[in-house]
C-alpha cells in the first residue's frame, strides 16, 4: 500500500511575513558614521517605465557625493524606517507576521568597505531591530547585500569587478555571523545575484563607458567573485552558528515560448537556463555545462583561481529563495511585442495583464517556478518577494481601498498551496515592500507595494505617518488562518 498522502494545506510552521531593503526603508544614510553607498548615487528615472537603477556613469558618481543633499537620490531618505522601526515592526506583529525580511546596510557596518573593525554603532542598530522583532515572536530573515555597498569599494575595487572585493565581503559576513549568532535563524548572501548580469546595482562596478561584450565580460567575471564569496560565507555561516540556515536569492525570471514552433521552445529553454545559471551554481555546488558554450559564443573568458571551484562545492547554500512578480514571452525571432518587467524586458504575453509598470501578472506561473525548482534542486524553497506596484490614493473616506493588491495577492498565495499539495517543500513566504518603500528599479515613491501607506511622495515631501490599507486586515486574516481564509 502506498502510504504518502498530499498534503492538504500550508504546512503548520509555514513562515508568513513581509520583506523590505536597507537602502529602500532606512533613510538616515549619513548618521551613526554610516558610510556613502552605491544605492545613494543613483538617480530617481525620469520615466518610469526605464530602470535608473544601473544608469551611473564615474561623472553622475562624482556628483553624486558632492551633493550633501538626498533631493535626487530618494535611497538616502527611504522611509526614515532607521527612527520608525519600533512602530513598523510593531504593525508587521498585528498583521500576524511569523518572519521578516530585511537587509543590513553593509555601510553601516564598515564605512569605508575595507576598515579592520566594524562600526560599533551600526551593529548595535541591528541588535535594537532583532530584539524588537523577537519582543513579538518575529523571525529576522537577513539579506546581507540587497543592491548596495560601500561606495569606496567602487571608486577603489571597482565593486565586485575586482576579487579584492571577497575579503572586504567576508571580513563583513564573519563579523555579522559572530554578532548576531543565535538571534538571526535565517539568512541570504546577495539578493536577485542575477542582478550583476545588468549592471552597476548588482556588481557596483561602473561599465557605462564599455561596449556590450566588455561590460558582459565585467559582469560574469564580478559574478565569479560574488559566487566565491557567497561559498566562504556559507561555509563561515555553518562554522559559526550552525543551528543558522544560509541561502541564495534569485530574481526568477519565468519564460515562456512564444508559439509550439520547437524552435521557440528551445530559445525559452536557453533563456531559462540563463535564469537557472545562479541558482546551479548556488545549490549544486558547480558551473553548468551549458554555461561554457555561453561562454564560448559570447567571447567571455573567466578567471578562475585553483580552490575556487572547490569553494563553490563546499559553499552550497541550504535553502533556495527568490523574488516572483511577471513572467514573459521569448521568440526565436525577434518580431515580438517586447513587455517592460522586473528590471529585465521579455516578450508580450496576451493571456495575461499587466501592471500600470508594464509586469504581466501571471499567478499560475508562480505554480510553474515552484514546481520546477523543487524537481531540479530538492532543497526548502522560499518566495522572498511577491507584490503589485501600484500608485494607492487616498479615498474620501479617507481609507485606501487597494483591492487590486488584494487580488494579486490572493491569486499568488492559491497558487503557492496548489505548489504545496504537488509536493513542494515550500518554507515561507515574504511579501515585498510590506511597508511603502523608495522603488528599487525607478527610485520613485509612488510606486507602492505596502500593507501600510506611508506618507510621502516621490519628491521626499509628506509626514512619514504611517496608515492601514484595506490590505492590512486581510493580510491578518490570511496569517492567522495559515493560508486557508483568503477572502
Ligand atoms: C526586486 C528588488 C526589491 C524590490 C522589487 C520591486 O528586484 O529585490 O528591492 O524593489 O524588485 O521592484 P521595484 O521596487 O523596482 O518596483
Amino acid at each position: 500500500m502506498y502510504s504518502k498522502t498530499m498534503p492538504t494545506g500550508f504546512p503548520k510552521d509555514f513562515l508568513w511575513g513581509g520583506a523590505t531593503a536597507a537602502n529602500q526603508v532606512e533613510g538616515a544614510w549619513n548618521v551613526d558614521g554610516k558610510g556613502l553607498t552605491t544605492a545613494e548615487v543613483v538617480q530617481k528615472a525620469t520615466d518610469r517605465k526605464v530602470m535608473s537603477m544601473n544608469e551611473v556613469t564615474k561623472e553622475s558618481i562624482q556628483e553624486a557625493i558632492d551633493d550633501q543633499s538626498d533631493k535626487r537620490y530618494p535611497k538616502r531618505r527611504g522611509v526614515d524606517f532607521y527612527h520608525h522601526y519600533k512602530e513598523d515592526i510593531k504593525l508587521f506583529a498585528e498583521m500576524g507576521f511569523k518572519v521578516y525580511r530585511l537587509s543590513i546596510a553593509w555601510a553601516r557596518i564598515f564605512p569605508k568597505g575595507d576598515e579592520t573593525t566594524p562600526n560599533e554603532a551600526g551593529l548595535k542598530f541591528y541588535d535594537d531591530v532583532f530584539a524588537e522583532c523577537h519582543k513579538y515572536g518575529i523571525e529576522p530573515l537577513i539579506t546581507i547585500s540587497h543592491y548596495e555597498m560601500p561606495l569606496i569599494l567602487t571608486l577603489t575595487n571597482n565593486g565586485w569587478a575586482s576579487r579584492k572585493t571577497i575579503a572586504d565581503f567576508t571580513r563583513y559576513t564573519e563579523v555579522l555571523f559572530k554578532r548576531y549568532k543565535g538571534v538571526v535563524k535565517y539568512w541570504l548572501t546577495f539578493n536577485e545575484i542575477n542582478a550583476s548580469t545588468w549592471g552597476f546595482t548588482g556588481t557596483g562596478a561602473v561599465d557605462s563607458d564599455l561596449n556590450v561584450h566588455d561590460q558582459m565580460q565585467l559582469r560574469y567575471q564580478a559574478l565569479h567573485h560574488e559566487f566565491v564569496a557567497s561559498a566562504i560565507a556559507v561555509k563561515q555561516c555553518h562554522e559559526i552558528d550552525p543551528e543558522a540556515q544560509i541561502g541564495s536569492m534569485l530574481a526568477r525570471m519565468q519564460t515562456y515560448a512564444n508559439t509550439p514552433n520547437p524552435v521557440d521552445v528551445r530559445a525559452a529553454q536557453l533563456q531559462d537556463q540563463l535564469n537557472l545559471f545562479f541558482t546551479d551554481v548556488q545549490v549544486r555546488g558547480e558551473y553548468p555545462e551549458y554555461m561554457n558554450r555561453y561562454f564560448v559564443e559570447n567571447g567571455i573568458e573567466l578567471e578562475m583561481e585553483p580552490g575556487d571551484e572547490q569553494l563553490l562545492a563546499e559553499g552550497k547554500v541550504d535553502y533556495l529563495s527568490f523574488s516572483y512578480y511577471m513572467t514573459t514571452i521569448t521568440s526565436a525571432t525577434d518580431d515580438v511585442e517586447q513587455a517592460s518587467g522586473n528590471l529585465s524586458m521579455g516578450g508580450k504575453n496576451p493571456y495575461l495583464k499587466s501592471s500600470a509598470w508594464g509586469w504581466q501578472i501571471d499567478p499560475v506561473g508562480l505554480r510553474i517556478t515552484l514546481n520546477e525548482f523543487w524537481d531540479r534542486y530538492r532543497v526548502p524553497l522560499f518566495v522572498v518577494e511577491n507584490g503589485l506596484g501600484a500608485e494607492d490614493k487616498i479615498s474620501d473616506d479617507g481609507k485606501i481601498h487597494d483591492d487590486y493588491r488584494i487580488d494579486y495577492l490572493r491569486q499568488h498565495i492559491e497558487q503557492m498551496k496548489e505548489a504545496v499539495k504537488d509536493g513542494v517543500d515550500l518554507m515561507g513566504y515574504t511579501t515585498w515592500g510590506c511597508i511603502d518603500v523608495i522603488s528599487a528599479g525607478t527610485s520613485e515613491m509612488s510606486k507602492r507595494y505596502g500593507f501600510i501607506y506611508v506618507d510621502q511622495d516621490d519628491e521626499g515631501n509628506g509626514s512619514l505617518k504611517r496608515m492601514k490599507k484595506d490590505s492590512f486586515d486581510w493580510y491578518k486574516k490570511v496569517i492567522a488562518s495559515n493560508g486557508e481564509d483568503l477572502d
